[in-house]
């Protein structure tokens, strides 16, 4: 008997240009367009096991070792009938095909990274999981096909799809069917970007992004502004800046949609809070970094970005890293010997 089983692993990605909030929430279509970069460092990933067998009666999925259950009309649901779906139509295309559709899946996923470390897990976890199905299937799809259904997992997954630099295209298309994520340059483009993630707090975050975005959505007044007259031209700006490879626009860009991304979760009423006091200081630290290396003719050095919890992911040119990480050891000393288990307060390389 053969066996039909596929392992996959997709990467985090972290926005510079945030996504935050739906204009549809069962298909997940967003009020904006984002962009992100998708890290290349080994443990910061989902790693996925997919396999079809004839006796398995349900489909079944297990997450870091816990079986989870698979709600009916749920997003895990969701993803795995679209995936068996596109199956279904290779198997009409060829009749030789094994009818593997008409199997249930059995679905294992591990992070290797701390799950509460507040790190989007869900987005290089349901990558991870769209890319395995797809290839137990041996589905003849793009990695942007692709990502039409890990968006309907967790919106930013989609953007797990892909390494490198990646954009998250809004769409307009009421069905979803061109809200999608496309390369805008391959890893290999600016292999001297780096990210050093800074682990603030472990802590589980108390406001989910899903719910905190939807009340955003209904209650800001300041994100209908950013939807309508800042994130466009931001999209531009800094997809150019990546192609030019030019930090000093990226890096100016990127804090910035930090900051408007933040300002937005505080207009929510009630308002949301993210960062905390270490995430502030670290914001002052790097604009310090920063002011000096202007005041003294040069350029942007650092760029700091925050999502939807208070740990700091900066981006920096390699050159600058051993730089950053003494400055902030610095002012937060880590206990000796620095230990650091997870490389999380480490560089990931993007390029
Ligand atoms: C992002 N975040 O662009 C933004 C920045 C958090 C802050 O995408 O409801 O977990 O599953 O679509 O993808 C978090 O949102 O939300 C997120 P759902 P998701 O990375």
């Amino acid at each position: 008997m053969p066996v039909y089983q596929a392992t996959v692993s997709a990467p985090v990605n972290i926005a510079c240009i945030k996504y935050w909030g739906k204009r549809d929430t069962k298909l997940i279509l967003p009020t904006n367009s984002s962009l992100s970069v998708t890290l290349d460092q080994d443990h910061l990933r989902s790693t996925t096991t997919s396999r079809a067998d004839p006796s398995f009666e349900k489909d079944r999925l297990w997450l870091n070792g816990k079986e989870e259950v698979i709600a009916h009309g749920g997003r895990m649901a969701t993803c795995i009938s679209e995936l068996k779906r596109l199956r279904r139509e290779v198997e009409e295309n060829n009749a030789a095909e094994p009818k593997l559709s008409a199997f249930a899946v059995h679905i294992s996923s591990l992070n290797n990274f701390p799950t509460a470390a507040g790190l989007a897990s869900s987005a290089s976890g349901f990558a991870a999981l769209v890319a395995s199905l797809a290839a137990l299937y041996q589905l003849p799809a793009s990695p942007s096909t692709l990502s039409l259904i890990a968006r309907q997992g967790s919106g930013s997954a989609c953007r797990s799809l892909f390494g490198g630099y990646v954009a998250w295209q809004e769409g307009t298309a009421p069905d979803g069917s061109d809200s999608l994520a496309v390369e805008v340059a391959p890893r290999e483009h600016w292999p001297s970007l780096h990210a050093l993630i800074c682990v603030v707090s472990d802590d589980k975050k108390g406001t989910s992004s899903t719910s905190g975005m939807q009340r955003t959505v209904e209650t800001s007044p300041l994100l209908q502004h950013r939807i309508k007259h800042v994130v466009p031209e931001r999209m531009r700006i800094i997809s150019d800046a990546i192609r030019a490879r030019d930090f000093d626009t990226f890096a100016r860009v990127t804090m910035q949609d930090s900051n408007q991304f933040h300002a937005v979760a505080l207009d929510t009423d009630p308002p949301i809070f993210y960062m905390n006091d270490v995430s502030r200081t670290i914001i002052a630290i790097i604009t310090e970094y920063n002011r000096v290396s202007v005041a003294a003719g040069g350029k942007l050095k650092a760029a700091y970005t925050y999502d939807a919890g208070p740990n700091a992911v900066i981006y920096a040119p390699e050159e600058n890293l051993k730089e950053i990480v003494e400055l902030i050891v610095n002012y937060f000393p880590q206990p000796a010997p620095f230990k650091d288990p997870f490389g999380l307060f480490g560089s990931a390389g993007v390029g």
